[in-house]
């Protein structure tokens, strides 16, 4: 066996959502959010599912702790729900959903486990998209007044925040492929719904700031790094294409206070935009949202291949094609490939050299293996996906990115959006009959990683 060491004071965490976990929809003046109205639409989630109960986490959260500190790690990534501080969206904030955090947050501190914490990772309250949610720029202006909120209550013992998650979900899932709340179909509303997300992005960096001066201030981006499928011109182009509107779109504005020119010119010949102006954008916005952060958030699951003549996933959809991957798909269909991390690194480090790097969210979906049981659930492909992540991670490390953290996703299995609970994802299972959290061998092999501070590879 090979080790492989990681830099001293490394970051190990694990991530999770509010929505996805917590369930008490209605405890302590929760306001309702778009993904519950979305979740209580028929036909919207594959199992029928919704997420009042989901983990239970807002009830059982000290067990959860107890499983943090079980595997050891060092930080944890969790979200803030802006239903349980703002119910309304603005106006008065809720005290009594601010606690839960409060509490969350010292009992983690007091653990020795560093908080991060993202303030959306998509419940937007109901009342703001009964305004026009993330299509109006009010909607950017209401999630300062709600990030101005949460500092002032945790910026004295929170070090680490990151504003938004996955802002291209929020915006394409959400806006035009209707697979995520608010459930719409209109390409043109999903270009401005990422503008004020991005906008509300640059605001509150400064807002987080005032009342957390010494903390690190961040993005965290799902970036998928596209390959073509042969090196024709035309499936090159097929790339950069895919590349610019899935992960230039939000990099240059954040990195370089530009949208990329060329995913531009792209919306305009699909007619999403009448010319290259951005009719969204006003004087100054550009400057606010390139506002100087401190780490990149990186969600890395998959790559896309891309086929100039394949035939497009979904309306709209860039073309993509994926190999017979030789590393197999998880359960949601995404192919693993763990160098795809390690490119995607370099390529970040090179083209826009943030401050510092985290790996926000990677991980695998697998179903058990039928028959596993307790004590202990063997689960070898989560083990190896981990394994070969890690490794890759590593060699970027070694190669001069200042990555300074890896979260897996996630602690437990939970509501995975659209999938409802057909998806699992945890080092720890979820018997959601019960509440039962059963470890995964993954969680063994994971806590192991972090106790030696490296990884052992096969020679
Ligand atoms: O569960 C999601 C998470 O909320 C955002 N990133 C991807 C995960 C897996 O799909």
């Amino acid at each position: 066996m090979t080790k492989r060491a990681f830099p001293p004071g490394f970051l190990w965490g694990v991530a999770t959502s509010a929505f996805q976990i917590e369930g008490a929809p209605d405890a302590d003046g929760r306001g309702e959010s778009i993904w519950d109205r979305f979740a209580a639409t028929p036909g919207r989630i594959a199992d029928g599912s919704d997420a009042r109960v989901a983990c239970d986490h807002y009830r059982r959260w000290r067990e959860d702790l107890a499983l943090l500190r079980e595997l050891g790690v060092n930080a944890y990534r969790f979200s803030v729900a802006w239903p349980r501080v703002l119910p309304r969206g603005r106006g008065a904030v809720n005290g009594r959903g601010l606690d839960f955090y409060d509490r969350l947050v010292d009992a983690l501190l007091e653990a020795g486990i560093a908080p991060l914490a993202t303030l959306y990772h998509w419940d937007l309250p109901q009342p703001l998209q009964d305004e026009g949610g993330w299509g109006s720029r009010a909607t950017a202006e209401a999630f300062v007044a709600y990030a101005e909120a949460v500092g002032m209550r945790l910026g004295d013992r929170v070090r680490r925040w990151a504003t938004h998650n996955e802002p291209w979900c929020i915006a394409t899932l959400g806006h035009e492929q209707g697979e995520h709340a608010p459930g719409l179909r209109d390409p043109a509303l999903a270009l401005r719904a990422a503008h004020h997300v991005l906008l509300s992005h640059g605001w509150a960096v400064a807002a987080l700031r005032r009342h957390a001066p010494a903390a690190e201030v961040g993005i965290v981006l799902n970036l998928v790094p596209a390959y073509p499928a042969s090196p024709s011109e035309a499936d090159r182009d097929a790339a950069r294409a895919f590349d610019g509107f899935f992960n230039r779109w939000y990099l240059d504005p954040v990195f370089h206070g530009v949208y990329p020119a060329d995913a531009v010119a792209d919306r305009v010949a699909r007619g999403h935009l009448r010319g290259p102006e951005l009719p969204f954008v006003h004087d100054g916005d550009l400057a606010a949202i390139a506002a100087p952060t401190d780490f990149l958030g990186v969600n890395y699951y998959t790559r896309a291949i891309l086929r100039s003549d394949a035939i497009p996933e979904a309306e709209n959809a860039p073309r993509t094609l994926r190999a017979p991957p030789p590393e197999g798909l998880t359960d949601m269909g995404w192919e693993v490939f763990p160098a795809g991390l390690h490119d995607l690194l370099l390529r970040l480090q090179r083209d826009y050299a943030p401050a510092s790097l985290l790996v926000a969210e990677n991980g695998a979906a697998y179903e058990d293996p039928p028959g596993a049981a307790g004590p202990i659930l063997e689960d070898p492909r989560r083990v190896a996906y981990l394994r070969a992540h890690l490794a890759a991670a590593h060699r970027a490390i070694a190669e001069g990115v200042p990555l300074a953290g890896y979260f897996h996703w996630s602690l437990l299995d939970n509501f995975e959006w659209g999938h409802g609970y057909t998806k699992r994802f945890g080092l720890y299972r979820v018997d959601f009959a019960t509440q039962a959290r059963v470890p995964r061998a993954s969680a063994r092999f994971y806590r192991d990683v972090i106790a030696a501070n490296a990884i052992a590879l096969e020679p």
